[in-house]
This record gives structure tokens, sequence and C-alpha cells, in this order.
């Protein structure tokens, strides 16, 4: 056990710690770092919060536009769906003489007629590059065209000049959405029912469904 018999190394006994002594590590003052930064009192309780209070705004004022341009972005995503299928249906018509309804891609080709090769007399799409695949198409739910602008009891038809009656009706095409954030479905209204009196979600082009959280956009009749 040679370790218990050799010597301890010397050591240096340590000061005793004095509370109340002279800190060992040199302090840098605002003082010294700026000569002409002569406070004595350091920054106040009020100048603290007026300064998390800048802070916590510009944070806030960031956060906001950042939140807003990706909404933009979302909405502006969503218009160029409309333009899409506005067209295809339109020329899905000119070619058949029908209205087309395009669910997504995991139904059936009876149901995805401006994606899949169809037997009607006329047909000659695909009038879309691809299908309807969620995310893809729509990020926050589903998405499908509709044939009819008026069914059951929750497809209304549009009341486009906002006098209180729907003034499209029947056979036509609408896109359905679900999920989609208000601020978006707000964005999508104010660029396409910019001025049609009433209330924006019901009135317009643009139908905004919020306790289903569906909304629906008239494209083509
Ligand atoms: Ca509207």
């Amino acid at each position: 056990m040679d370790w218990i018999a050799s010597p301890l190394e010397p050591v240096t006994p340590e000061p005793p710690w004095d509370p109340h002594g002279t800190p060992a590590l040199p302090q840098t003052s605002m003082k010294t770092l700026f000569p002409k930064f002569d406070r004595k009192g350091g920054f106040s309780l009020l100048e603290i919060i007026i300064a998390i209070a800048i802070i916590a705004i510009l944070v806030g004022v960031v956060g906001y536009r950042s939140g807003s341009a990706i909404q933009r972005g979302q909405a502006s995503r969503i218009m160029q769906l409309v333009k899409t299928c506005e067209k295809a249906a339109a020329t899905h018509y000119a070619d058949t003489g029908a209205y087309p309804r395009e669910y997504e891609v995991t139904q059936n080709a009876t149901n995805r007629q401006m994606s899949s090769t169809q037997t009607s007399t006329g047909w000659q799409g695909p009038y879309i590059e691809r299908p309807f695949a969620n995310q893809d198409t729509n990020p926050f739910g589903t998405c499908r065209v509709y044939n009819n602008l008026q069914a059951g009891n929750w497809i209304p038809g549009f009341d486009t000049d906002g006098d209180g009656t729907a003034d499209l009706t029947g056979n036509g095409c609408m896109l359905y959405l679900t999920g989609l954030p208000q601020e978006v479905v707000q964005a999508i209204d104010t660029s396409l029912d910019g001025g049609v009196p009433g209330d924006w979600f019901t009135t317009g082009r643009v139908v905004w469904q919020q306790g289903s959280n569906r909304t629906l956009i008239y494209i083509f009749k």
C-alpha cells in the first residue's frame, strides 16, 4: 500500500474567505468601459422595464409580420388553385358539356373527372396537372371540386351581389376546402369579394362556414 505511505504534496493553504472583502475577480464597470458614462446607481427599474417593453414590442412586430407573410403566401397559393380549377372546369365544360367534379386522389375515377381518364363523349383531359393530394393541394385539409352550387342543406349557392339571396345556384363548379384558418380565408375573400356588401363570410364568391370550418369558393358556371 505504497500510496498510503507516499508523502502528501504540500498544499498552500488558501487565505480564509472573507465575505466582506474585495472580490478576487477584476470588476469592469460601465465607467471603465466608457469613461464618459458616469452613473453611480446603474440602471433604474423603470429604465429596465422600458427596455424590456421595447424589446417585447419589436419581437411582437417581427413575429406578426412573418405570421401574416406566411398567411399571405398560403392565401395566394389557394388563389392559384382557384385559377387552375376555373380554367380546368371551363375547358371540361367546353369539351363535354358537363361540369366536372374532382375529389381527392384516393377516390375512384368517376369522382376524379378532371384528372382521371373518362369515357364520356368529348373528354380530352386530364385538365389538371396532377390529382388532388391533401397537404400538396390544400395544406390545411381536404380539397374538392363539386359540380353543384346548391345541394343538401350545406351548399347554399352564392350570393354574389350581397343582396341576401343566392344568384348562382344549381349545376356549376365550386371549390371546397376544409381547415383553412380564418385569416387565410379572409385574405382570399378580400381579393375575390372586396366591396361585396353583407357579411364577408356569407356573401360573394367566397363563403366561410366557421362552425364546420369549410370554405366554398365559386369557380365556374
Ligand atoms: Ca365572401
